[in-house]
This record gives C-alpha cells, sequence and structure tokens, in this order.
C-alpha cells in the first residue's frame, strides 16, 4: 500500500480548521488535524512544503516509523507547529490503518475500557448572576461536570473565559479575529479576593453532586496559586486548571504542599518531555494535551500510558478551536484509556460542522459514545469545504495593571 497524495484545507465555519486528507494506491484516505489555535497557517505550510513531499510513496500502515522519520529527521525537535503538522499526519495513518482492518481505532488500542466517556460545558457569565444562569442552564440539558468562569468586579477589562455582555451564552470562543491581538488587563489580587465567593454561591445554589472546573489560565504566580488551591479547596472542585504557567515543572511543588485540590495542567504542551516531571513527581492530577498540539495518537498514547503509571488521569483539551477530526482521535483514546478522567466538549455539533464532518459520534447527556465506523469515525466532505476560507486569528495579549505583559 503507498501514499499517492495529500492535500490540507484551512477553513471552517467561524474556524479555521486545518485538515489534511491522505489518500492511498488502493483508494482508501485518512483525515487529520493540525489546527493550532490562531496560528492555522504555520501547520499547514510545513505540511504542504516540507512534510507532504516525504510521505509520497511511503507505506501509511508504517505510521510508528514515520512519526520517527518526521520527528528526529525535523533535527529540531518538538515546538506546537512542527508537533500540530506531525499529528494532522498521524491521526491519518492511523483513519487508514483503522479503515484497512475494519475496526474503530478504539479497537486497535485495546477495546473499551467504558462505553460513555464523561464531558464538561463551558458555562461563562459577564457576573456571578450570569454564571449561575449559564450553569443552570447546562445542568438542565444533563451536564454532569461544567467549568465555571465568572466576570470579575473590579477587574480592569473582561477576564479570561468570560462573556463580553449578560447571558451571551454562547461557548465562550477563543479565536479573535482581527490585524492585531485585544490587548486585555489582569489583576490577581483582585480576582483572588473575589473568585471563593463565586465558588461559595455556586455550591450553595447547586450542591455538591455537580462537578464544577475552574480554569485560572495561567493567570497566578505559584505562591498566589498555592494560596488560592488552599482557599478554596472546601469547595472540592472537580480540578483547578492552569493555576501557574507549568513551562517550570517544579513550580506546583508549593501548591501540593498546601492543598489537595485536584489539578489540571497540559494543554499548552506539545510533548511528553513537557509535562514527564509533572506526571512522575505526581504534582498533577490529569493531563490536558490535546491530539492535535501534542504529536497526534501515537505521541499522546505514550503520554496517557506514563500518566496511568503515576495516578494521573487524562483530560484532553477541547477548546472550540479543536476540529471534530481532532476530537474524534480524542473520542477513540478516552474509550480505551484504562486511566480517563474527562473530556472538554464545547458544542461542536452546529448544522455546518455536521456537514464539512460528517460522524456517527454522539454526546448526550453530558456523555460521549464513539462511533464504530472504522478508523477515526468522521468524513471530511471537500464540496462542503469550498464555503470556507481562511480568516487570521490572535490570542488576546494580558497585561497587569502597571503595563507589565503577562499570561493570557
Ligand atoms: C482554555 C482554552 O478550554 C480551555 O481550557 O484554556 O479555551 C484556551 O483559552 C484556548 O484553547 C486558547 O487557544
Ligand atoms: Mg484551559
Amino acid at each position: 500500500m503507498k501514499i499517492t497524495d495529500a492535500t490540507v484545507f484551512i477553513g471552517g465555519p467561524d474556524k479555521n480548521y486545518v485538515t489534511l486528507k491522505i489518500m492511498t494506491d488502493e483508494g482508501i484516505y485518512g483525515v487529520g488535524d493540525a489546527t493550532l489555535n490562531n496560528r492555522e497557517t504555520l501547520p499547514a505550510a510545513y505540511l504542504k512544503e516540507y512534510l507532504i513531499p516525504c510521505l509520497i510513496g511511503k507505506d501509511p500502515r508504517n505510521s510508528e516509523d514515520l512519526w520517527q522519520y518526521f520527528y528526529r529527521g525535523a533535527y529540531f525537535r518538538r515546538g506546537p507547529i512542527s508537533m500540530a503538522a506531525f499529528a494532522a499526519i498521524d491521526m491519518a495513518l492511523w483513519d487508514i490503518k483503522g479503515k484497512v482492518a475494519g475496526l474503530p481505532l478504539y479497537q486497535l488500542f485495546g477495546g473499551k475500557s467504558r462505553e460513555g466517556a464523561l464531558v464538561y460545558a463551558h458555562a461563562t457569565g459577564s457576573d456571578l448572576e450570569d454564571l449561575v444562569d449559564s450553569v443552570a442552564r447546562y445542568k438542565e440539558q444533563g451536564y454532569k461536570a461544567i467549568r465555571v468562569q465568572c466576570g470579575i468586579p473590579g477587574m480592569p477589562t473582561s477576564s479570561y473565559g468570560v462573556a463580553e455582555t449578560k447571558g451571551d451564552n454562547k461557548n465562550y470562543i477563543t479565536d479573535f479575529t482581527g490585524a492585531t491581538p485585544k490587548e486585555e488587563v489582569w489583576d490577581s489580587d483582585i480576582y483572588m479576593r473575589y473568585m471563593p465567593d463565586a465558588l461559595a454561591k455556586l455550591r450553595d445554589t447547586f450542591g455538591f453532586d455537580l462537578k464544577l472546573l475552574h480554569d485560572v489560565h495561567h493567570r497566578l504566580l505559584p505562591r498566589e496559586a498555592a494560596e488560592f488551591a488552599k482557599e478554596i479547596e472546601q469547595y472540592r472542585l472537580f480540578w483547578l486548571e492552569d493555576p501557574t504557567p507549568a513551562d517550570d515543572q517544579d513550580a506546583l511543588k508549593l501548591l501540593r504542599h498546601h492543598s489537595t485540590i485536584p489539578i489540571a495542567i497540559g494543554e499548552v504542551f506539545n510533548s511528553i518531555w513537557d509535562c514527564n516531571k509533572l506526571i512522575e513527581n505526581e504534582l498533577i492530577d490529569f493531563i490536558r494535551v490535546a491530539v492535535t498540539y501534542a504529536g497526534g495518537i501515537t505521541h499522546v498514547k505514550r503520554i496517557v500510558d506514563l500518566a496511568g503509571l503515576h495516578n494521573v488521569r487524562t483530560g484532553f483539551h477541547g477548546a472550540p478551536s479543536h476540529s471534530p477530526v481532532s476530537m474524534a482521535a480524542q473520542a477513540h483514546l478516552n474509550a480505551w484509556a484504562p486511566n480517563f478522567g474527562i473530556q472538554e466538549y464545547l458544542v461542536l455539533g452546529t448544522e455546518e460542522c455536521d456537514a464539512l464532518f460528517p460522524s456517527q459520534h454522539k454526546m448526550t447527556d453530558g456523555m460521549f459514545y464513539v462511533s464504530d465506523e472504522p478508523g477515526l469515525g468522521v468524513d471530511f466532505d471537500e464540496t462542503e469545504a469550498q464555503r470556507y476560507s481562511y480568516e487570521q486569528g490572535f490570542h488576546p495579549v494580558v497585561r497587569l495593571q502597571d503595563g507589565t505583559l503577562w499570561n493570557y
């Protein structure tokens, strides 16, 4: 079996999905995702200019050797752009492998460890009252786990993950179109003084059966993160996410001494080397890598297996920027992983999205049920794709009140 061609397309309904399609001489094709949010053209160029020419003529079933060929052959290793490009190839090769075998990918990983995978939605509110309404709506829809992000009184601009206007209950969209980044102002002290009472109000309103998650989004210093984690431990969050940047994998040691709150980190990581110390020292409870950002199924399976040795569960990233192709890959891993935790799931199922990426995967009542179609179980409609084109966007840039550049 040989690879004969491959194409890359950027675009989608309100999204710049980067979709790779690899064709073979037996008529079987595979799809992969290289959507690196707000930098989409870069993995697309890497694929078109460097990687696809090397794929032609190769046997698509040798996905491990091809992963090593691109990772070691790149010389300059790791980084989000190259790992997203490798990820797309890897997902497409696994898709082909599943189609050749006539099996859904979870069967090739070792079969199902569960029927449904728990997912969580993003509740958001410009103020606490708005957030309570948003949580109530998701609870009504059957979600058992909900992330809560709240507008903070006195914060100079809107905080992370917060609807700009009251009652704006669309899923928090992280794509910011525009020629340059929007600038936001952050104050950790204002946040740290307000959020504990907001979480207390949510527990008073919804009780403790509802799984609540909260994303600090890298905003606190390690010491602040330890103080904050200690203060909110009583509200029994399912997890506290990205309390402090983890470029320094030792940054969480202080927090772990002061709080038993479950910690989730990893969505910005792109290789096992970004998180192996966090996992081996059990400084986290959930690893948040995304199949697209972290080198594909082949590499993320390694991370999941390492995590499984150290009581760390999966909590794959699944923000609105994630393509149904990457979410399908994660769905198969979620069905298989013995140390599955939870899947972030922003309602992807719009009519346009389903038309562009037809699949039998189902999300209902806060649980995700993986498709039994061979391979990834998701397709890519090239005719439908002609409706879309790329629109540049940027993540916001964040500054402290004194102008210091801070973490978005
Ligand atoms: C967030 C993301 O979903 C999350 O946990 O951290 O939405 C993040 O803001 C975006 O993926 C950034 O592109
Ligand atoms: Mg996050």
